[in-house]
């Protein structure tokens, strides 16, 4: 099956080769610089998930036809290897870890979230002037006072918690978690479809202004359900006792392409509106993950291991971006992205000024003009595992008491064959950059968490 996978990756991605080399170089200078924002982000989407990206068994139209009529990224990352780090590198366009948001915010951890004194991307928007929407996963804390209203986001409609059941809206540890701003409100259907509802209402509504819409959606994480699953969970009812908490549905793999393929059509419906309203050559898409898949459903193919870790399944995700006639279409980009690049890209594409203290850098003329990104060396860090990424070399350290492993992605982007031991020099290069930047991250994190 990986080796299917993997063969249908090497035919779509020699097509699209083919298929781009014979695209017009020439495109224009876009009429509108500000455009309006759509960022649309997967939960534990694996990089082996969509069709475009060489899974044979999902459909996924709508989001192949965003990377064949835009560009479609290889080495684009998570921040993060779990959900609420990689939101919190992503809306901050920091290392999470400066946040204090190294962890996953539970239900147990009611108390933390993202720091108010943090500035988010909806914030940076709304100052340049874009009305700024979240429907969908918040995940950076549950007290009303980190609630995405308080962040920048003028309107919010959604859910708080990690996961919630797709049709009773009730977070993994049985709570209610459907919110209408910081107020709790109710509401009947499927989560993909309630997120993409409101998502279209709001271009609807604010067809007429420039808009930030964030969509940060629920699909595929588990519970597994589709549209005709009935719900599992129930208000106050207990986790593992009451319900199971990865849904009561027997064939997992089944329902988990169900999800991305009803996300899938929700994009197409979003798509769909931009072209009604006449909106679609003065909107860029994104489209993302937040990190891997699971080990045991979804796929990270052609890559090592899984979300939850710093091996190249855990953070490599598929991202694709969508602009007619700027971003030249059928373009496959192997520029080395990450989560945190995108407030800085919004920022700029704005005509706003990029805060100085962020880690990302602006995407602006790499969607604009083909430009490549300043070199730069990227980190990973996830409780006691760490990565660092310069170049083509990757290495990995499990454990700080374990001798850290090298690889060398471009010859071996599985990595499978550690070269510490021929590469002394390199090792001790690249494990000084890393404790140099844990230093550096660590010493200015505001919050106090764990
Ligand atoms: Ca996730």
């Amino acid at each position: 099956m990986n080796k299917l996978i993997r063969l249908s990756a090497i035919v779509m991605i020699g097509w699209i080769l083919i298929s781009g080399s014979l695209q017009s170089c020439s495109s224009p200078e876009p009429k509108d610089v500000k455009p309006n924002i759509i960022l649309i982000m997967a939960d534990d989407l694996g990089y082996g998930d969509l069709s475009c990206y060489g899974n044979p068994l999902v459909k996924t139209p709508h989001l192949d036809r965003l990377a064949a009529e835009g560009v479609r990224f290889t080495d684009f990352h998570s921040n993060g290897t779990v959900c609420s780090p990689t939101r919190a590198a992503l809306l901050t366009g920091k290392y999470q870890q400066r946040t204090g948001i190294s962890f996953v915010v539970t239900v147990a951890k009611r108390d933390l979230g993202l720091g108010l004194e943090e500035t988010t991307f909806a914030e940076s928007m709304k100052s340049e002037g874009y009305i700024t929407g979240i429907f969908g996963k918040w995940h950076l804390g549950y007290d009303p006072r980190f609630n995405p209203v308080n962040q920048g986001f003028e309107e919010y409609i959604g859910f708080l918690a990690g996961n919630v059941d797709y049709h009773s809206h009730v977070d993994q540890a049985g709570y209610e978690d459907w919110w209408m701003g910081d107020q709790l409100v109710p509401e009947e259907g499927y989560t993909t479809d309630i997120i993409t509802s409101h998502a279209v209402n709001f271009i609807k509504k604010h067809k007429e202004e420039k808009f930030l819409l964030y969509i940060p959606h629920e699909a595929p994480h588990y519970p597994y359900q589709g549209r005709l699953s009935s719900a599992d969970r129930m208000i106050g009812g207990k986790p593992g006792k009451d319900y199971p908490v990865r849904g009561s549905e027997a064939d997992y793999d089944a329902k988990h392409r169900e999800m991305v393929e009803v996300m899938d059509e929700g994009v197409g419906k979003i798509i769909q509106t931009l072209k009604e309203l006449e909106l679609n050559k003065n909107t860029l898409v994104i489209f993302c993950s937040d990190n891997g898949a699971t080990s045991d459903v979804g796929s990270n193919a052609p890559y090592r291991d899984s979300k939850g870790t710093v091996w190249e399944g855990g953070h490599r995700v598929p991202a694709i971006a969508w602009w007619p006639e700027t971003i030249k279409p059928l373009e496959v980009n192997q520029e080395i992205v990450l989560s945190m690049d995108f407030f800085p890209t919004m920022v700029d594409l704005a005509g706003g000024s990029i805060p100085e203290d962020l880690d990302g850098v602006s995407l602006k003329g790499l969607f604009l003009k083909g430009e490549s990104l300043p070199k730069r060396d990227l980190f990973w860090q996830y409780n006691s595992l760490r990565a660092i990424r310069s170049g083509e070399w990757k290495l990995v350290s499990l454990a700080p008491e374990e001798d850290p492993q090298l690889f060398n992605l471009k010859a071996d982007p599985q990595e499978t064959q550690d070269l510490s031991k021929t590469n002394p020099d390199l090792v001790q290069e690249l494990e000084q950059k890393l404790a140099d930047w844990e230093k550096d991250v660590n010493k200015r994190a505001k919050s106090s968490p764990e």
